[in-house]
C-alpha cells in the first residue's frame, strides 16, 4: 500500500510539472505560436518530433539562451527578465514563436 501511495505521489508530481506553460515542437512548428507567462514562471520546451530542433531565444537582438533539443527530449527555462522573446530554430528557418514575459 505504501508503495502504491508513493507511486501515486510521484505521478502527481510529474503531472503538476507538466501543467505549466509548454512550448512544444510538432511537425516542424512551435505550438503554441505565441503565449504570455509571468516573470519567474517555468516554461517547458518539448521536442515531440523525430528530428533535432534548436531553441534559439532572442530578447531584442541579444541571445537569451540557445539549446539543441533532441527528439523526444524536453528542457525547462525559468524566465527572470520581462520582455518579448522571439524563439527561432536555426535548423528550420520557418519555425518561430513568441513568448511574452510580463512582470507580475
Ligand atoms: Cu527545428
Amino acid at each position: 500500500m505504501k508503495i502504491l501511495i508513493t507511486a501515486f505521489a510521484i505521478v502527481l508530481a510529474i503531472a503538476s510539472d507538466l501543467t505549466g506553460p509548454i512550448l512544444d515542437q510538432i511537425k516542424l512548428t512551435y505550438v503554441p505560436e505565441s503565449q504570455t507567462v509571468s516573470v519567474g514562471e517555468k516554461v517547458i520546451f518539448k521536442n515531440s518530433d523525430v528530428v533535432l530542433h534548436n531553441v534559439h531565444a532572442y530578447l531584442g537582438k541579444k541571445t537569451a539562451f540557445n539549446w539543441s533539443i533532441p527528439p523526444g527530449a524536453s528542457m525547462s527555462k525559468t524566465f527572470k527578465e520581462a520582455g518579448e522573446y522571439i524563439i527561432l530554430c536555426d535548423l528550420h528557418p520557418n519555425m518561430f514563436a513568441y513568448i511574452t514575459v510580463e512582470e507580475e
